[in-house]
């Protein structure tokens, strides 16, 4: 049991420690600076991606972003059409919006999973 809460404990310091690099990370990259300084770190989670909406499509429940490079699709920055799957994601942002989101297959479809307002 001691062994075990050792173990917890472990993984919860290491999560702190992957969670506030990231941060940095992000910090860093608003700030203007590029790099590759952190592409050791893109881990798991996906980091959400900095975009601005050029247009929202509610019917056909699409959004076109000009983003940057998404790490977890190995994607460079482009303008492109997103899908999602889910309709409030299109009532949170409008053209002309600087966003920060998430993206992930869905079967041969790019859609995406998360998206709010950056501040
Ligand atoms: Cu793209």
């Amino acid at each position: 049991m001691k062994s075990q809460n050792t173990m917890l404990s472990m993984t919860v310091f290491a999560l702190a420690v992957v969670a506030s690099s990231g941060a940095i990370a992000q910090a860093m990259m608003s700030g203007g600076k590029t790099g590759d300084t952190n592409m050791q770190q893109s881990a798991a989670v996906a980091e959400m991606t900095d975009g601005e909406v050029r247009k929202v499509d509610k019917n056909a429940k699409k959004i076109t972003i000009k983003h940057g490079p998404i790490k977890n699709l190995d994607m460079p920055g482009m303008t492109m059409v997103f899908q999602t799957r889910d309709q409030a994601l299109l009532e949170k942002v409008q053209k002309g919006d600087k966003v920060k989101f998430r993206a992930a297959m869905d079967g041969s479809v790019m859609i995406i999973t998360e998206i709010q307002p950056a501040k």
